[in-house]
């Protein structure tokens, strides 16, 4: 059994330039733009600009060249929007994958949170 993707999700469309987005930084492999619902001052959503439905997709499938492009635009956000730890006070990254994990577009997407403490590292589920 392999993976599904389903090239109708929401970052489908916003990479296809189907429907607008706030970008913070493109690389050759890598899209980040800000969340429309952000839950931090900063919050921004880093994706590989192929189909890969989750992190374990992606860890599997991608090739080397889009594998480390994506962590060094993760990096780069993370200085883009002062929350590295060079000059700024943290972040954390979150990746939600399938039913468990409560991902809610099913790209592979890393949420960037900061610019604010962060709190407990999960909260009891509901
Ligand atoms: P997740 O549960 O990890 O799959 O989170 C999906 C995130 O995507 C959620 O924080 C809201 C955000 N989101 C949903 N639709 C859009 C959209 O059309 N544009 C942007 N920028 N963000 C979106």
């Amino acid at each position: 059994m392999g993976y599904t993707y389903d090239d109708q999700n929401i970052f489908a469309k916003i990479l296809r330039g189907e429907i607008p987005n706030n970008t913070v930084l493109e690389t050759e492999h890598s899209l980040a733009f800000r969340d429309l619902y952000p839950q931090a001052p900063t919050h921004v959503l880093v994706i590989p600009k192929g189909s890969y439905v989750s992190y374990d997709h992606f860890a599997a499938e991608a090739t080397d060249a889009e594998i480390v492009d994506y962590v060094r635009a993760v990096g780069e956000v993370c200085r883009l929007e002062g929350v590295d730890l060079t000059t700024g006070d943290g972040y954390r990254l979150i990746s939600n994958a399938g039913a468990n994990g409560v991902q809610e577009v099913p790209h592979l997407h890393v949420h960037i949170l900061g610019a604010r403490h962060m709190g407990r590292m999960v909260a009891k589920a509901d």
